[in-house]
């Protein structure tokens, strides 16, 4: 038996931290997104989707509008809602998630294909530009939405509706004579292949899932084949990514840099951990472990952030981790946190656990303000808004959340992510439960043949003191392994008040007992503000620091250091101290420190042979990341020059 994360269903969150942006996610989040989606915001971008939907389905009459993927966001939203009603029972959000369901499913086709772009602009073209039209991209989307939905509900509309298109999928794509030998030019499909098999057991889905993922980058490569054949355009790729972009230059198991399209990349490297570990396929593991490596030691910001430039929403080189033109999409900061959970299922190592709480704390929830409602696309570590209006360059990096996008991948995405939390923060084997997150929650497992009640207890991530109370049905002999991250230099471990003292194993401390009811475990983690440096070969980095205090990196704002922050130095002595202020930023521990501000000239002069003025002694503040933009527009910055 591998590693299997305790589903949403099983875990209720009642951490102060995380059940408030539940709260706000479900409370205001997602009916505001139900607004979006039927175009129903004022002075926001349009959505059309649920429009698109009525006119596939003959409700309305009119052309189809937005980008082709457009129907995945209402599939997110369905999916959001689902793991919401699992929270707690909505029965008015439950029936407009079944309009919204029926209508997909009075959109779809008798034979099961479903893209309202298709469907409305000619179906007589539908799968010829599989790399850019996204037809099995919305797929999956809809195979995820569906799982969850008849898992929250037993509803099986939608779950019937993907059924059907899933098999319709199986009789177009694969290796046999007479089929396309295509694959998707953004992966998702691959890894809801693997849920629907996961959820309805049908090995047809797997085989598929593995088809798309085998097939991928072989000679003659596909895309530009369809291209000629059926004259799209090639304009993604020409210039520097060429068919990188879609991770389908060369076969999978042959990539071993992270590259491309950052979110297309993610999602495809989770169907390739899917497929490896539902196949025991080692080798495409190890692919997954050297991507893995390749990500996480050159390629991904401080804030768990991936894909650092604009152009094609991309990763670029080794080490290229620009702070002012970062991209660093939502998506992908959650793609990195779906990649990581998987690593985790097949491995029990805490670098998995540790890099999906750096996304989470910071790179995911920078995407969204803190009452739900306007959302970050692009998220970087470095803002000057003048430069973000006056520079083409930056014109991608918005100084302030927006109430929506022409492209809204990532609200949606948001919503699904926090609402289904619940499912990554416990797991287990035949004979041990693993904590990988510090979520104060309660939760029912089994393990070693028995159920057993966990309570977690704790104020993370501002304190570091976590109390798990533990029940297991009977007095038995099982494993806890609880986890010591990778941020914390000293821990202590209690068992029933007694000092328990054990090895730490790949991240994990096992402790092995026999466990009886009420067993109380205490783990303290030293939490204290780090300064941090990054690899020199990190140019934009070099020479300067970064703060983080557990899994949280903090940064510095116009609103309480004043403008210009690129003229402080942090001191090289400088002591932290630490405030919690319950008012500001829905509650935030605010950090100080000393540091030393470069004057101004007196005069306007751009060069000068003078030597400088004295810096002027100064103390700082900082909040935490991805609370940033939450109090008007201004400078924010994430690394600042070392005195
Ligand atoms: O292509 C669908 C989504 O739109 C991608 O995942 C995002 O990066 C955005 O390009
Ligand atoms: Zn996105």
């Amino acid at each position: 038996m591998g590693i299997t994360f305790a589903s949403a269903r099983q875990v209720h969150i009642d951490s102060p931290f995380w059940a408030q942006r539940q709260h706000i996610a479900r409370t205001q989040g997602i009916p505001y997104q139900l607004e979006a989606l039927n175009d129903r915001l004022a002075d926001a971008e349009l959505s059309h989707c649920v429009r698109n939907f009525r006119i596939a389905a003959g409700l309305e009459q009119g052309e189809f509008h937005g980008y082709p993927f457009q129907d995945s966001d209402l599939a997110k939203w369905l999916e959001a809602v689902a793991f919401s009603l699992m929270i707690q029972p909505d029965a008015e959000l439950e029936r407009q998630a079944d309009q919204m369901i029926e209508l997909i499913r009075a959109a779809q086709l008798p034979d099961g294909y479903l893209s309202t772009y298709y469907i409305i602009n000619g179906i007589e073209r539908r799968w010829t530009n599989l790399a850019d039209n996204h037809e099995l991209y919305i797929a999956g989307h809809m195979i995820e939405a569906a799982v969850a939905y008849v898992q929250a509900t037993g509803k099986r509309v939608l779950l019937d509706v993907c059924i059907r298109m899933a098999d319709h999928i199986d009789s177009v794509f694969g290796r046999e004579e007479g089929k396309l030998h295509g694959y998707p030019g953004h992966p998702v499909i691959e890894m809801a292949l693997v849920r629907l098999y996961e959820a309805v057991g049908d090995p047809k889905y797997l085989k598929l899932a593995k088809y798309f993922i085998d097939e991928r980058g072989q000679e003659p490569l596909y895309f530009p084949n369809e291209a000629k054949t059926y004259g799209n355009p090639v304009y993604r790729t020409e210039g520097y990514l060429g068919y990188r972009y879609y991770q389908a230059d060369r076969p999978v198991r042959d990539q071993h840099k992270v590259e491309g399209h950052a979110v297309r990349a993610v999602y495809l490297y989770c169907g390739m951990e899917d497929v490896a570990r539902e196949m025991q396929d080692s080798t495409l593991h190890e692919t997954c472990k050297s991507l893995w490596r390749n990500m996480v030691d050159r390629n991904m910001y401080i804030t768990g952030g991936i894909g650092s430039s604009s152009y094609g929403e991309a990763f670029t080189f080794d080490y290229d981790l620009p702070n002012d033109t970062a991209y660093a999409e939502t998506c992908a900061a959650i793609g990195v946190m779906f990649w990581a959970q998987r690593m985790l299922r097949s491995e029990a190592d805490g670098e998995y656990a540790d890099v999906m709480e750096r996304a989470l704390y910071n790179g995911i929830i920078s995407g969204m303000d803190l009452d739900g409602q306007r959302f970050f696309y692009v998220n970087p570590l470095e803002v000057v808004p003048e430069a973000c209006r006056e520079d083409y360059l930056r014109a991608h990096v918005k100084p302030v959340r927006q109430k929506w996008f022409g492209c809204a991948c990532c609200p949606p995405n948001l919503m699904r992510l926090l609402t289904s939390l619940g499912q990554y923060i416990y797991a287990v084997d035949d004979r041990t439960v693993y904590i990988h997150l510090y979520i104060g929650s309660q939760a029912e497992l089994s393990v070693a043949n028995q159920r057993v009640k966990l309570q977690m207890e704790s104020e993370y991530p501002w304190n570091g003191s976590v109390r798990i109370r533990v029940t297991p049905e009977k007095t038995d002999q099982f494993r806890i392994a609880v986890r010591i991250p990778g941020w914390c230099r000293n821990h202590a471990i209690r068992v029933n008040g007694e000092p328990f003292s054990v090895q730490v194993v790949q991240g994990y401390a096992y402790i092995d007992r026999l466990w009886r009811e009420n067993d109380c475990i205490e783990l303290n983690m030293e939490m204290k503000p780090t300064v941090i440096r990054a690899n020199p070969r990190v140019r934009e980095d070099a020479g300067k620091v970064a703060v983080m205090r557990g899994p949280m990196v903090y940064c510095l704002e116009e609103a309480d250091n004043g403008e210009a922050l690129h003229l402080l130095r942090l001191s090289s002595q400088s002591e932290f101290s630490e405030q919690w202020e319950p008012e500001l930023l829905h509650g935030v521990l605010l950090l100080s420190c000393d540091a030393e501000r470069t004057p101004l000239w007196a005069d306007e002069k751009l060069y000068t042979d003078e030597k400088p003025a004295r810096s002027s002694p100064c103390r700082i503040r900082w909040i935490p990341y991805y609370a940033w933009a939450n109090r008007g527009v201004g400078e924010m910055a994430v690394w600042i020059r070392e005195a």
